[in-house]
């Protein structure tokens, strides 16, 4: 069975809901209100299986004050069918309907010129015409215009054939994506708990999966699911959808939500858009003007915050045409002085009616939604449908008025029509944020399988890098990169700088670089280069392969010096402070080499004293020795070993020798392995 959702659009008493009951017997019209009045107020709902197609009708109130309700059902049709009455012709709500399907990208649909019974032959053959011509340049120029009477049932035949012939032409929605259902009805069945409907526009939604009804976030899981009327264990997209939920109320789910998986999807307050504004709009949209915004079944207020595409001498010749008071020479800025009224206003930023521009809304609630996602806006008085558009980013970051670097990424995700695209821009976007899994499902909608195949495909495009599997995590490569040569000229000026020291501590290349960053961005740098033999990365030090300390004549004098001072000591060898003394070196100096031969292991720590690598294997291999004696050892025996060694020494060595496996502590003695 195919799914496809139909709905109707037209001005009031066309016929849009008799209609709807001659091709399926229903009458859409549930409200007690509608009846008594006659008119359609909400969305009502009807099907129809033909062949292997099962058609959800979606029909909607034609009333200029129900637009609101209107916009609510059409959101989700693949097909429209625009409903003109033969005797009146065009009306305001059919430009207005058919502006709105048009904005929405609804993908296809026909023209059912009805009441063709109550006009004569010239008057239906003018209708066409005027229908003809209205629907020019549309997804509607070229698609049938039948003549219906839902009185005598004339037309009616044929237009489920050009319904059917339609359905097989049009793309089925996706099911390999996120699923969502805006919520259009929630209710309460008495014993069953809350039950939403709507239509479900991606993917699949399966009985008992954990679901997640957003912007609230309340979560359950699906108690029992139904399509179209019957009980179902997955309802897909394309299908009009009950779900019945547990434990959450109406309120939580009411219309306007979105129901979708848990944990996937994140409501937003802002939204990079795509605008265009309708050639019909009565003035153009300023900067910061106060529109409802309309999202699937939700509307919510928005401020337009435009991202200005000006030029500062573009903007320089519109200002002085605005204000001729300007003076020459003067600083162009965002907003101009109004000599009448000396406000400060931004009106040189516009968008004109018939044009699009790049906007970004700043929303007053929340709402859930993904790039692709068409919306309408509306003013805010008078209540009137002005444009509408395309989502491009749903979880932006805050833009200032002129933001080029915004308006690039912008135009580059306007360009990306395929997911790994898309997935790849905003990799790119994220720079050297990287991006995880978690956080592409919410900014893109896809499934993990979706997402896993990113790897494969960056893999050939070399557009980004996979660093982590788990959790799995992309950078794009200009920003991998680009962070790589950080770190190689954070090495490189370390090394000019201290052309004595080994290395520099891995710690600090990762508090300066890679502070603010992901983990697992830093071990991927760093791993990379190691891999390619550029850096040397031993334990806590990070250093240039191609780095040797360079010690000159005299430096390499002192080194050998504090060695050989070190190695004379023995076991009996005192601190640095103590040994600078002995060789007469200043103690800055001192530390220098000494940091050196720590890094070379020629002297090794232990507790506050520094021994000479030599006396240290010495004295391992004394102990090793004295296994053949005695396997134990205890502090008494190994002074004795040690040449009498105080205790001073003496035991912060053992507890060194227990470190390194040379010794294993039993109560007071040790047991030599
Ligand atoms: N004669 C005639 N009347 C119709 C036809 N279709 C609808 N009507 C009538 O027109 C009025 C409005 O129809 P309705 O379906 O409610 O219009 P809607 O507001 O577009 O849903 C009702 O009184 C219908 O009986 C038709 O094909 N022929
Ligand atoms: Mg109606």
């Amino acid at each position: 069975m195919k799914h496809i959702i139909v709905g109707t659009a037209g001005h009031i008493d066309h016929g849009k809901t008799a209609l709807v009951k001659a091709l399926t017997g229903i009458d859409a019209d549930r409200l007690k209100e509608e009846k008594q009045r006659g008119i359609t107020i909400d969305i009502g709902f009807a099907d129809l299986s033909i062949g292997d197609w099962q058609f959800g009708f979606v029909d909607v109130p034609g009333h200029e004050r129900f637009v609101k309700n209107m916009l609510a059902g059409a959101h989700g049709l693949d097909v429209v069918m625009l409903i003109v009455a033969a005797d009146e012709s065009i009306m305001p709500q059919t430009r207005e309907h058919f502006d709105i399907c048009r904005l929405l990208k609804v993908k296809s649909g026909l023209v059912a010129l009805t009441k063709s019974d109550l006009v004569d032959e010239e008057l239906l053959q003018l209708a066409h015409a005027e229908v003809e011509d209205f629907v020019k340049g549309s997804f509607l120029e070229g698609m049938p215009i039948i003549p219906i009477s839902s009185r005598t049932g004339d037309g009616i035949d044929e237009l489920k054939k050009a319904l059917l012939k339609l359905a097989a032409s049009i793309q089925q929605k996706t099911t390999s994506a996120t699923p969502r259902l805006p919520v259009d009805r929630a209710f309460s069945i008495k014993g069953f708990g809350t039950v939403v409907t709507g239509t479900l526009i991606a993917g699949e939604l399966k009985n008992a999966d954990e679901i997640e009804v957003l912007p609230n976030g309340a979560r359950t899981r699906v108690r029992n699911l139904q399509t179209h009327g019957h009980d179902t264990d997955v309802a897909f997209a394309g299908q009009r959808t009950a779900v019945n939920l547990q434990g959450i109320s109406i309120e939580q789910a009411a219309r306007g939500s979105v129901l979708t998986l848990a944990g996937r999807l994140r409501p937003t307050s802002m939204l990079d858009v795509r605008l265009e504004l309708l050639e019909s709009a009565p003035r153009p949209l300023l900067h910061r003007s106060r529109i409802r915004l309309h999202h699937g079944t939700t509307e919510v207020m928005a401020r337009v915050s435009l991202l200005s595409s000006l030029e500062p001498g573009v903007l320089n010749a519109d200002q002085s045409a605005v204000n001729p008071s300007r003076q020459k020479g003067q600083k162009p800025n965002a907003t101009v002085e109004t000599p009448a009224t000396g406000r400060r206003t931004v009106d040189a930023f516009r968008i004109e009616p018939g044009k699009s521009d790049f906007v970004q809304l700043r929303l007053e609630e929340p709402i859930t939604a993904i790039p692709g996602d068409r919306f309408i806006i509306r003013s805010y008085s008078p209540q009137i449908t002005i444009g509408g558009g395309e989502i491009l980013d749903a979880l932006p970051d805050k833009h200032r008025l002129r933001d080029a670097k915004a308006r690039l990424a912008l135009e580059k995700l306007m360009r990306a029509k395929d997911f790994i695209s898309c997935a790849g821009t905003f990799i790119e976007m994220a720079g050297e944020g990287a991006m995880t899994a978690t956080e592409i499902a919410a900014r893109t909608g896809a499934t993990d399988s979706q997402i896993a195949e990113l790897a494969t495909a960056f893999k050939s495009s070399k557009s980004a890098i996979e660093i982590s599997r788990a959790p799995l995590m992309f950078i794009s490569t200009q920003a991998f990169t680009s962070l790589a040569s950080q770190v190689l000229e954070t090495l490189s000026a370390h090394h000019e700088r201290e052309p004595l020291s080994l290395g520099i501590s891995r710690e600090e290349v990762r508090e300066r670089l890679f502070g603010a960053l992901k983990p697992e961005i830093f071990r991927a740098v760093i791993a990379d280069l190691a891999e390619q033999g550029k850096v040397v990365a031993e334990r806590d030090a990070l250093r240039m392969a191609s780095h040797k300390p360079a010690l000159t004549g005299a430096d390499a004098d002192t080194k050998q010096a504090l060695e050989a001072a070190f190695k004379a000591a023995g076991l009996q060898a005192g601190t640095l402070e103590e040994i600078a003394a002995a060789t007469k070196l200043s103690l800055q100096l001192a530390k220098k080499f000494y940091n050196l031969l720590i890094a070379e292991r020629r002297i090794v720590r232990v507790g506050d004293f520094v021994f000479h690598v030599d006396a240290i294997e010495d004295l391992k291999a004394r102990i090793r020795a004295h296994k053949a004696i005695n396997t134990k050892i205890d502090v008494a025996v190994f002074k004795e070993i040690t040449g009498g060694l105080t205790r001073k020494y003496a035991i912060p060595l053992l507890e060194f020798l227990d470190r390194e496996r040379i010794t294993r502590r039993v109560g007071n003695e040790r047991e030599i392995l």
